[in-house]
């Protein structure tokens, strides 16, 4: 028994001391831990005859002993807890803080840019899925199921006839036959994969604006090559306009144009002379275009003989790049503040 007084004096004392959680800690291991005071208490038990009543103390010793230690933790916690609360005050009477109003990403603002150059020459939308058939995408537009072409636009495939769009062409196939043998003057702007590899002018994903005029021959106007030519002169010369830059057409192949051709502009970077961003060729390729294949007006349900007409598809973060001397493509997409802010 003057054990226990000695255990209970000793832990008066020294939780009076304990003002923090550190100290607290140790007097739980000094006096409840595996070979603390109060368990040190069971080794005697060998000693003592009345085991039961000796047992009995020591547990109402550890039930005093802890009912303190549980209110001095309790105090403690409280104190910190108003010391964080104090900390974490708000003062609701500063003044809160503007939110600036984000500025327009500069691709999208480029793709309406070349919208409404196309708009203002009487071009209406057209929209169509961003999951697209591989009949819309490829088959409607002459590249069958083995055409090698497919090669040069690998995409993401959701299953066998689903795949992700890799050119906006699909809204044109769908466009064209859901209008066969009637005039039609649009352009389809939106989103593209193709499994490329990333680059500074290539990107997995990219936007497109795709271009459409077909017309029937017996108009005293037509859209063969002369207008389509004509068409993107124009285009170039509004979207560069106060740029020093050259538009070089160059004879190219699409299985779905017959004559086809590819437009380059200057490179921005190196004003022709030739460096990385160009891949030393002085130019840049922003688009491709040609008149329309006899079969893909065939295959929409159009009197092929009857109509005649022309399309590209222009890619819109080529002419944002070499408009705002931009020298990366990712730029585009990372989101950057700073980056965002310059235009
Ligand atoms: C096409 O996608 C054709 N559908 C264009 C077309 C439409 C031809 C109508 C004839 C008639 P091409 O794969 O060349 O063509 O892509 C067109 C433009 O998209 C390119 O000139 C380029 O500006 C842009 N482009 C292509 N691949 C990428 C890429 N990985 N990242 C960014 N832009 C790209």
């Amino acid at each position: 028994m003057k054990k226990f007084e000695e255990i209970r004096e000793q832990f008066k004392l020294k939780i009076n001391n304990v003002n923090n959680h550190q100290s607290l800690k140790e007097l739980k291991v000094e006096f409840f831990g595996k070979k603390g005071l109060i368990t040190g208490l069971m080794s005697e038990m060998k000693n003592i005859e009345d085991k039961k009543s000796y047992g009995q103390a020591i547990n109402d010793l550890k039930c005093e002993l802890m009912a303190q230690y549980n209110i001095v933790e309790q105090e403690i916690n409280e104190v910190l807890l108003n010391e964080q609360l104090k900390k974490d005050a708000i003062d609701v009477t500063l003044p809160g803080r503007k939110n600036k109003p984000a500025k327009q990403n500069i691709l999208l603002k480029t793709a309406r840019e070349i919208e409404m150059i196309f708009i203002e020459m009487g071009y209406e939308i057209a929209i169509g899925p961003e999951v697209e058939t591989d009949f819309y995408n490829f088959e409607a537009l002459n590249l069958d199921k083995n055409h090698p072409a497919r090669d040069m636009q690998d995409t993401f495939y959701i299953n066998e006839h689903l795949l992700l769009r890799t050119h906006t062409s699909g809204i044109q196939s769908r466009t064209l036959q859901a209008n066969a043998n009637k005039d039609l003057k649009i352009i389809c702007p939106g989103k593209v994969y193709r499994r490329d590899d990333d680059d500074a002018t290539h990107s997995h994903q990219f936007m497109q604006i795709e271009g459409l005029v077909v017309i029937n021959k017996k108009q005293n106007i037509s859209a063969s090559m002369r207008e389509l030519k004509t068409t993107l002169s124009i285009f170039a010369n509004k979207i560069f306009a106060g740029e020093d830059l050259e538009v070089r057409f160059r004879q190219s192949f699409f299985p779905f144009t017959e004559p086809s051709v590819e437009v380059d502009i200057t490179c921005s970077r190196c004003k022709g002379s030739g460096c990385n961003f160009c891949k030393q060729t002085g130019f840049i390729e922003v688009l491709g275009a040609g008149v329309i294949h006899k079969n893909v007006l065939k295959i929409a349900g159009y009197d092929e003989d009857e109509y005649v007409g022309f399309a590209f598809g222009i890619g819109v973060e080529r002419i944002a790049l070499l408009k705002h001397n931009i020298d990366d493509i990712r730029h585009l997409y990372i989101n950057d503040e700073r980056f965002n802010k310059q235009f």
